[in-house]
C-alpha cells in the first residue's frame, strides 16, 4: 500500500512524531526516513523539524531547527540549570512561538506527504513536559498525525527492559491517544522476531522470563520481580492489540517500506478515530463556553431588571438625543493587522528577548 502520487496533492501530509529512549536511534530513524522519500517516486520529499537543541549535529537538513532560534548553552548559563533542565527550558522557550512553525508548516502542506520530527534525547522532556504535549496537540489537530516510537533492539532483548520499554510506550500512547508504531531499530544488529513473538505469545515471554533467572527466590517463591511482570505482561496484551509493529534499520535502510505502509494505514486510523474524538473535545468545550456566557447574560438582565424597578435608574438610562452627538467621540479600536510583520521564520533569540540588561532580574529556583 502507498500514496498514490495523483491523490498526494489533495491529501493532508502525515506528522510523523519520532519518540523513544536515548540514543535509541531517532535522529538516524528520521534521516533514514528523510533520505528513503528521497529516493521514492511515490512520495514528495518530507519537512524535517528537528526539536532537539542540544544536539551538535543531525544527520539531516532539517527545514526548521529548534537550534536556528534558541541557543541551549546560553539558557543553561541564563537560567543557571543542568543539562536536561537546560533541554526542557528551551523547548518551552520554543514552544511559546510555535505558532509561527504551525503556520510555516501548513503553508507548506501542499507540498509535501509528510512532516517528520525528530525529539530529544531524553524522552521524558518531550512526554511528559507541558511543552512537549503543546506541540503534540498542535500538530495533530492540524494534520494527521502518529507517533513513531523507536526501540533500541539490540538493547531490549531482557524480558525485563523489553517489558518497561513497552510500560513507557503504553504510556505515552494513552497519553496522545495517538495512532502508534512501534518501531524496532537496528534489526541489522538484533532482528526482532523475538519481540513479535513476545507479543503475540503470552506463554513464550513467561518462557523467557524464566529461562532470564531471578524467577524464584532462595525458598521457591516467585519474586517480587518475576510476579509483577507477569501480572504486567497481561496488561500489555490489550495494548499490543492497538498498535502496529515494524523492524527497522536505520542504517541499511532494512524494512522502511513496511514502516511507510504502517505510517499509510495510521492516516486512516487518525481520520476513523482520533478526528471525531478531537471534534468532539472541540464541540464540548465550545458548549461549555456558550454555556458560560448564556449564564452571565442571564445574570445580567436579572441585574439590569432589579435596577429598573429603581426611578433613579430608570431617569439616568434614558436615551437623550442630544448626547447623540458625543458618541462620535468614542475612541477608536484599532485591530492591528500584523500580516505585514517580518517573515514568521527569521531567528527570533528568545533567550536573550527575555530581560533587559539591567533589570538585574534573579530568578529564584524551586527548592
Ligand atoms: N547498527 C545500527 N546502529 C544504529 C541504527 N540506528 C542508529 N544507530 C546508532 O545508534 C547511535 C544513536 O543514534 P542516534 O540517531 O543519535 O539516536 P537518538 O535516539 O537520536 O539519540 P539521542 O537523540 O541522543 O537520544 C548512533 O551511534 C547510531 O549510529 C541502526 O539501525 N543500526
Ligand atoms: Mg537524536
Amino acid at each position: 500500500m502507498s500514496a498514490p502520487s495523483s491523490s498526494s496533492a489533495e491529501k493532508k501530509p502525515v506528522a510523523i512524531i519520532t519518540i523513544g529512549m536515548a540514543g535509541a536511534g531517532k535522529s538516524t530513524f528520521v534521516q533514514r526516513m528523510n533520505s528513503y522519500l528521497h529516493s521514492q517516486n511515490e512520495y514528495r520529499p518530507p519537512y524535517v523539524l528537528n526539536l532537539d537543541p542540544a544536539v551538535t549535529h543531525v544527520p539531516y537538513e532539517a527545514n526548521i531547527d529548534i537550534r536556528d532560534t534558541i541557543n541551549y548553552q546560553e539558557v543553561m548559563k541564563q537560567y543557571n540549570l543542568g543539562p536536561n533542565g537546560g533541554i526542557l527550558t528551551a523547548l518551552n522557550l520554543f514552544t511559546t512561538k510555535f505558532d509561527q512553525v504551525l503556520d510555516l508548516v501548513e503553508k507548506r502542506a501542499g507540498e509535501v506527504d509528510h512532516v517528520i520530527l525528530d525529539t530529544p534525547g531524553q524522552i521524558e522532556i518531550f512526554t511528559w513536559s507541558a511543552s512537549g504535549s503543546i506541540i503534540t496537540d498542535a500538530i495533530a489537530s492540524s494534520l494527521p498525525a502518529v507517533v513513531a516510537y523507536v526501540i533500541d533492539t539490540p538493547r531490549t532483548v531482557a524480558p525485563a527492559t523489553f517489558m518497561s520499554n513497552m510500560l513507557y510506550a503504553c504510556s505515552i500512547l494513552y497519553k496522545t491517544k495517538l495512532p502508534f508504531i512501534l518501531v524496532f531499530n537496528k534489526t541489522d544488529v538484533q532482528p526482532h522476531d523475538f519481540a513479535l513473538e513476545w507479543m503475540t505469545d503470552f506463554e513464550a515471554f513467561q518462557a523467557a522470563l524464566a529461562t532470564h533467572g531471578g524467577t524464584l527466590d532462595s525458598e521457591g517463591e516467585p519474586t517480587y520481580m518475576n510476579s509483577l511482570m507477569n501480572s504486567m505482561s497481561l496488561v500489555l496484551d490489550e495494548f499490543y492489540k492497538n498498535l502496529k509493529a515494524v523492524g527497522v534499520s536505520s542504517v541499511t535502510g532494512d524494512g522502511m517500506k513496511e514502516f511507510f505502509e504502517a505510517v499509510e494505514a495510521s492516516r486512516e486510523e487518525y481520520t476513523k478515530d482520533y478526528l471525531p474524538e478531537l471534534e468532539r473535545a472541540r464541540k464540548a468545550k465550545e458548549e461549555s463556553l456558550r454555556a458560560a456566557k448564556q449564564d452571565s447574560m442571564n445574570r445580567l438582565l436579572k441585574d439590569l431588571a432589579i435596577d429598573r424597578q429603581n426611578p433613579d435608574f430608570v431617569r439616568q438610562d434614558t436615551w437623550d438625543p442630544a448626547e447623540e452627538e458625543d458618541d462620535d467621540d468614542d475612541e477608536e479600536i484599532n485591530i492591528i493587522d500584523k500580516s505585514s510583520d517580518p517573515y514568521p521564520g527569521q531567528y527570533v533569540d528568545l533567550t536573550r528577548s527575555r530581560r533587559q540588561e539591567d533589570e538585574k532580574v534573579n530568578w529564584p529556583r524551586p527548592g
